[in-house]
């Protein structure tokens, strides 16, 4: 079923809705870009701020608008873009009605924000961790952001519902399948940062109860602050799982291997927050491992996926007439940005992928914890393999969607950012591992802890970020040009790049589609994994603090 209304590969108004959302999201790149090219110079010495602009205001503008709002409406842009393609072409008149809704609500959120940071009335960085403590009405966008976000999950909900129901005994498109996932697994993790917030964030900053269960808040924001990090690879997954292949030419390897992968980040990637709090007094040892034993349960789909990969490419690679362990790599299309950029994310996985196990272990996080290394390390997750894949995604949805072309020129610009953000991101988080494993701290300005011999040394290290980081400032520049080079596209078509599965594929098991269980089961994990160590927390409160306003 095509709509009349179709100008692209989707309904118009599914069209207009993707591009709104990928607006929103460019412009967070935008600005939280130039926040991050400042805060990057001024690590490495010898620059001033003007205007009386603070480091830390840059820090929480750098990371809300990057980490949670670039992402957020990328993601729903594309979740939405790719349901709608996957169901026929358009969306439910009440799935498009929330989502715009849900639009409403988060831009309304971001835009209060976004002021109170440059106000420096919120600057208390993209953790918000108590007892800093931001302006209450920070906390309110906040809630506004996530409120929204959930919208759009309902509607998408709603309309796999309806698809399901026209299509009796069909299994759903195995996008949407994702897309739903992903936005599940966002809104149970968002049930921890709504609770600290509303519950805890919001009565103190308004001066409503005088302190504040610091222990608690950071674990319901761990709560949710470790799915998030899957809430941004899922998508990115997505297109390695349904774009890539198509875009290659071939197949994907296996359904339900696919579908199994996101089932298990849906079960595996909530009950896992304390890994980020390994360091943290008050939560018994035992509770961190069985923790850090589910968080190397969650390192599991990501390595089917490493395989599904490699699968995809060797067989295609094979059909090609490629021979020997890596003769598919001559046969990729590499003057393809669509491939170009998301395979480059693949491939800066790896390293990434590894440092994260290397968190994970809690004598190796005694010393990489609060360090310039876990800097680097989401440089390389999220700001590398993520972005470079959602970048990756933009070159073919938006001519796709408004029904331009993606000329020979937008590929090679293409590939050129990514070239620029590879480098630039070389000497970043290269020089942020190196330096975090000297011990230099993350979240804090230019020191020299009065020259102290060992602070003295990180210098050339911190000069070599700011290097790296202007490069990517460079990329940040290119990407927002092509991203309007885009939307500006001579008029023509532009394939949505969806493939199918290899036929000798096995055939999906049914239970993959029973909802009921898998959330079952994902309730029973939480339930075990924090039940106990958070009703210890409950009912042996630390003195709790008033709120400490630093800035
Ligand atoms: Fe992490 C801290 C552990 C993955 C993001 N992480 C962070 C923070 C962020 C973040 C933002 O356990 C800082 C939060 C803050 O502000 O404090 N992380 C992990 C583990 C994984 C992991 C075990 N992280 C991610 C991803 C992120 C992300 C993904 C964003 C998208 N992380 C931690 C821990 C901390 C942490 C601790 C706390 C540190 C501290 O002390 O504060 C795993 O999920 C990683 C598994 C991945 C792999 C790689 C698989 C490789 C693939 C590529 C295949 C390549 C192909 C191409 C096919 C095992 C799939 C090949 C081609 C050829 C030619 C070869």
């Amino acid at each position: 079923m095509v709509s009349t209304a179709q100008k692209g590969s989707i309904d118009r108004r599914d069209a207009a809705i993707v591009i709104a959302h990928l607006i929103v999201a460019f412009t967070a790149l935008l600005i939280g870009g130039v926040a991050g090219l400042l805060q990057g110079l001024v690590r490495g010495g010898n620059f001033k701020l003007p205007f009386g602009i603070g480091y830390y205001q840059l820090l929480t503008a750098h990371g809300v608008l990057m980490a949670i709002i670039f992402t957020t409406y990328f993601i729903i842009g594309f979740i939405i873009g790719g349901s709608s393609k996957t169901m026929g072409g358009k969306l439910l008149p009440i799935t498009r009605s929330l989502t715009w809704a849900g639009f409403l609500l988060m831009t309304v959120g971001t835009a209060v924000g976004t002021v109170l940071i440059l106000l420096n009335k919120a600057t208390v960085l993209y953790t918000f961790y108590a007892p800093m403590a931001a302006s209450p009405w920070f906390y309110v966008a906040l809630t506004l952001i996530v409120v929204g976000s959930w919208l759009s999950g309902f509607g998408l909900f709603y309309n796999l519902r309806y698809w399901k129901k026209k299509h009796p005994g069909q299994m759903s498109p195995l996008f949407t399948f994702m897309g739903v996932i992903t936005m599940l697994l966002w809104l149970v993790a968002t049930l921890g940062v709504a609770a600290e917030v509303l519950v805890q964030l919001i009565p103190w900053s308004f001066g409503w109860v005088d302190r504040i269960n610091v222990l608690l808040s950071r674990t319901l924001f761990w709560y949710f602050g470790h799915p998030l990090v899957y809430f941004w690879l899922l998508p990115a997954y997505i297109c390695w799982y349904v774009v890539i292949p198509k875009v290659i030419g071939g197949k994907y390897f296996s359904d339900a291997l696919a579908r199994l992968s996101f089932l298990l980040f849906l079960l595996f990637s909530i009950p896992v927050g304390f890994h980020h709090q390994l360091m943290e007094p008050g939560i018994t040892p035992f509770w961190k491992y069985l923790q850090v034993v589910l968080t190397f349960m969650v390192v599991i789909p990501s390595l089917m996926t490493a395989f599904s990969m490699f699968a995809t490419f060797e067989i295609r690679g094979r059909e090609l007439g490629a021979k020997g362990l890596f003769g598919w790599v001559k046969k990729m299309p590499w003057g393809d940005v669509r491939f170009f950029a998301p395979f480059m994310g693949m491939l800066i996985f790896i390293p990434a992928g590894a440092g994260g196990i290397i968190n994970a272990s809690n004598q190796m996080n005694a010393v990489v914890h609060n360090t310039l290394w876990v800097t680097g390390h989401f440089h390389l997750t999220v700001a590398s393999t993520v972005a470079l894949t959602f970048f990756g995604v933009t070159y073919w949805l938006i001519p796709s969607v408004l029904g331009r072309q993606l000329t020979p020129r937008m590929h090679k610009l293409g590939i050129t950012q990514t070239i620029l953000w590879m480098v630039g991101m070389f000497f970043m988080s290269g020089s942020m591992h190196t330096v975090g494993l000297f011990g230099s701290p993350r979240r804090t300005a230019y020191t020299t802890y009065q020259d102290h011999p060992d602070a003295v040394l990180w210098m050339p290290y911190h000069v070599v970020m700011a290097i790296g980081g202007t490069i990517l400032f460079v990329a940040v520049l290119l990407m927002i040009f092509n991203v309007i080079a885009l939307l500006t596209a001579p008029k023509g078509e532009t394939e949505f790049p969806i493939a199918e599965a290899i036929d000798a594929a096995a055939p999906t098991p049914r239970l993959f589609e029973r909802w009921g269980v898998w959330i079952g089961i994902l309730v029973v994990l939480i339930l075990i994994a924090y039940t106990i160590p958070t009703m210890d927390m409950i009912n042996n409160p630390v003195p709790g603090s008033p709120p400490i306003v630093t800035y």
